[in-house]
């Protein structure tokens, strides 16, 4: 006979049987929980046998301890064969999982930036296509700046006849006894003909009109002009204005980007939809800082009856750019209508627009130099706020109202 133990041929005489019997007893009560959940972890155990040897060998004792091992001793050494296998099973399964999880293989998707490339690389057939994706329009910021995707798409520039008479209606509400509304001050925005400018490829455009605070930085970098301070614009959140074209050029050119042109300005404001102003076709004076109830009219001796008591936008002069997000264009836009004119790259030319007739040429020193600014401005009514409205200007003349944003073009 072997064995791991080496017992006595027979208990010696002062073995007291009775308390290992006892002791074992025990165990059995105390295994008892453990048996009822090892059990069925048992048959997994990849050392079972080892845990049965051990039994084996302790039954060997036992017999040996008693000739007549009690039942409570047979149900003692069931409980410790159970134990060992337990035990067993427990380091097999601490094994398993100690293993690294492989990770599940992920589907490629697309970065939300990539995504949103991808659908603006899709020519838009309407403003709500885009809206519908990009309720607020998709923002990026670069360097510090955040600007809007325009989508790919078309749309009809400048104004039809019937656009153009609703323009002039619109000034005729506005003029007081003292003066008159004249039709060619519209001549500039008649399109002439087909106007249409397809965009193949996405843009970017600013999110809001340049701020005070980012034309600084340009200041300090040493890249920008000081210009004097306005008396409307003192601010850093207020937007830049009597900024000239040059400037205003140097600032984007400053950022790695550039003044959009007159098509481009347009097109992030209208849409395919061609509204007449960046929220739709009805002019709503609570969405863009204009001359309204708290406009000043003897601060800018007008001819025009500025102050209308059912328009209330919270400004007198120039409002913190992005003041009116409800007025936001379909891609985004904000401010494109009212608080500061935004010059754009192109010089002046009559429509059709082309962007290859010359009028984008960066330099211009001839009399011909005039560019064109968009948008209307905070001393501005209803028919200089629409989208096709088309002010001209000199490029070394920094205005009261004369700001600008800044465009990107799409890059792979
Ligand atoms: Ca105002
Ligand atoms: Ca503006």
């Amino acid at each position: 006979m072997t064995s791991c133990i080496s017992p006595p041929l027979q208990p010696p005489p002062e073995l007291p049987i009775a308390l290992i019997v006892a002791t074992l007893d025990a165990q059995a009560t105390s295994d008892q929980a453990t048996q009822a959940v090892a059990a069925t972890l048992a048959a997994r155990a990849t050392d079972y046998a080892r845990g049965t040897l051990s039994a084996v060998n302790a039954t060997q004792t036992a017999t040996l301890w008693t000739l007549t091992p009690t039942a409570n001793m047979t149900a003692s050494i069931e409980a410790y064969r159970t134990e060992q296998a337990a035990t067993a099973t427990q380091a097999w399964i601490d094994s398993w999982t100690s293993t690294p999880t492989p990770s599940p293989t992920l589907t490629p998707t697309l970065s939300p930036l990539d995504e949103a490339i991808q659908r603006a690389s899709v020519p838009m057939t309407s403003n709500a296509e885009w809206q519908s994706l990009y309720p607020n329009g998709f923002v990026q910021d670069f360097d510090g700046v955040p600007m809007v995707l325009v989508p790919a798409g078309s749309f009809q520039m400048g104004s039809t006849v019937e656009e153009m008479q609703l323009g002039f209606e619109m000034c005729q509400q506005a003029v007081n006894e003292t003066a008159e509304c004249q039709r060619y001050w519209f001549d500039a925005e008649a399109q002439n003909g087909d106007n249409t400018q397809t965009f193949v490829q996405p843009f970017w455009i600013d999110l809001t009109e340049v701020s005070r605070g980012q034309y600084w930085a340009c200041i300090e970098a040493g890249a920008c002009e000081e210009i004097p301070t306005s008396d409307y614009s003192t601010e850093p959140d207020q937007p830049i204005s009597q900024v000239t074209w040059f400037q205003a050029h140097a600032y984007c050119t400053w950022r790695g980007v550039r003044l959009p042109t007159e098509s481009e300005w347009e097109y992030a404001a209208r849409g395919p939809d061609r509204w007449l102003f960046p929220w739709g076709n009805q002019f709503n004076g609570a969405l863009a800082n204009h001359c309204d109830v708290n406009c000043g009219v003897a601060s800018w001796g007008s001819d025009f009856d500025y102050v209308s008591e059912e328009n209330n936008d919270g400004y007198a002069l120039i409002a913190p750019v992005g003041s009116y997000p409800e007025g936001a264009s379909w891609v985004g836009a904000l401010d494109m209508s009212g608080n500061v004119w935004e010059w754009t790259h192109s010089l002046y030319r009559i429509y059709p627009y082309s962007p290859d007739d010359g009028r984008e040429s960066t330099v211009e020193d001839s009399a011909d130099g005039l560019r064109v600014l968009r948008g209307g401005s905070f001393n501005g009514t209803a028919f200089g706020l629409r989208a096709t409205d088309r002010f001209v200007d000199d490029p070394d003349n920094g205005g009261t109202g004369s700001g600008f944003r800044c465009a990107r073009s799409f890059a792979p």
